[in-house]
């Protein structure tokens, strides 16, 4: 199996974020979970980590709005030549407002912030499109040996992506890894994505939610009570043609291995009946038992029986890693899942 990786990623790398009761805390999302699986990658056989090169322009316009892009690009050089200080902990920039509607892109930097960065843990520094660019890469090159004829690839995507909408950052996320591979496979052929990150795919989602081509199913806690909080319900399921084509399922807090294998495999049986030519899985590891974020109790053999129910549908499947806080853990988790795939 080929796995991609960008060392970019370690370009960005924030100090903090804001949880949404005021809290500062560390930032979670941190350049040491790439090495950790790394290091983990390096007792697997048959596997070799190849460095991919940037996504290109045309990559990300299938799935992000060309003013989306350029305010990542831009926005921070605007903000320095606005008199912004470099090079201390405020120079990550973070978003101000919301926008009731979208229509009209503000002209002001904290207006631009707002009306493209849904919270407070997506900041914008120096290098964050560079790294987000170079991490989209690893989904385009996973994708490309897909339709090469591999059975299996994967990304190590850092920053991960799902939280990502056509034009919005949140959660960690800025581009949308997940969903620019589906785009590039889906010019082809049917695609699904699987989500097991604890938290909604709401990024992919969204993306997708009027498509009949890209079949999105996300496995999460009910945002009733975890962000990303406004959706990732259970009634959300697609609109106009891309109506049935859209499923979340919303697990209670604490959910263990018994209840977490018993939607995966509902939400494969949706992935058989779809039939597409290719599965992707936006792999998450925060449903680990002792992830910081996460409140389910799955353990590493989990992961194990997860790639298997996944290998169970006999697609070529392509792994993005998406979220996983506990760096202790997150290299076995991703090896358990790897080997639960097998070939
Ligand atoms: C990719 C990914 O896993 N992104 C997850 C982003 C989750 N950020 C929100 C964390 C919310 C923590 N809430 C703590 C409340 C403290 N009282
Ligand atoms: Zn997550």
């Amino acid at each position: 199996m080929n796995i991609y990786y960008s060392p970019e990623h370690l370009l960005h790398s924030p100090t903090f974020e804001i949880f949404e009761d005021g809290q500062h805390v560390n930032y979670f999302e941190t350049p040491d979970r790439i090495e950790a699986i790394l290091l983990a990658l390096r007792e697997f056989e048959n596997l070799q980590v190849l460095k991919a090169n940037p996504a290109e322009q045309t990559d990300l316009l299938r799935v992000h709005s060309a003013e989306y892009l350029n305010f990542l690009e831009n926005i921070y050089v605007e903000w320095l030549a606005d008199g912004a200080e470099a090079g201390n902990r405020a120079s990550a920039l973070y978003p101000t407002a919301q926008p009731l509607t979208k229509g009209v892109v503000p002209s002001s930097i904290s207006g631009k912030l707002g009306y493209f960065v849904k919270d407070l843990s997506a900041p914008i520094l120096p290098h964050t499109y560079q790294a987000a660019k170079a991490s989209a890469g690893c989904a385009v090159s996973a994708a490309q040996q897909l339709l090469n004829g591999a059975n299996r690839s994967a990304a190590l995507c850092r920053p991960p992506g799902h939280h990502a909408g056509i034009a919005s950052s949140a959660g960690y996320c800025y581009l949308n890894n997940a969903a620019i591979a589906a785009a590039k496979l889906a010019e082809h052929q049917r695609v699904a994505i699987l989500d097991i990150d604890y938290h909604a795919g709401n990024g992919t989602q969204e993306i997708f939610y009027n498509s009949d081509q890209v079949l999105t199913l996300s496995i999460h806690a009910d945002p009733s009570y975890e962000y990303p909080y406004f959706n990732g319900f259970a009634s959300e399921t697609g609109a106009g043609v891309g109506k049935g084509y859209h499923h979340n399922f919303t697990l209670a807090r604490g959910t263990k291995s018994a209840a977490y294998f018993d939607a995966a495999q509902r939400a494969l049986q949706m992935v058989s009946h779809f039939q597409p030519q290719f599965l992707l899985v936006s792999a998450g590891f925060d449903t680990y038992q002792s992830d910081p974020l996460g409140t389910f109790k799955l353990d590493t053999p989990a992961y194990n029986k997860i790639g298997n129910l996944i290998a169970g549908c006999g697609l070529p499947v392509q792994v993005v890693l998406e979220g996983g806080y506990d760096i202790v853990n997150l290299g076995n988790n991703f090896v358990a899942l790897l080997e639960g795939l097998g070939e």
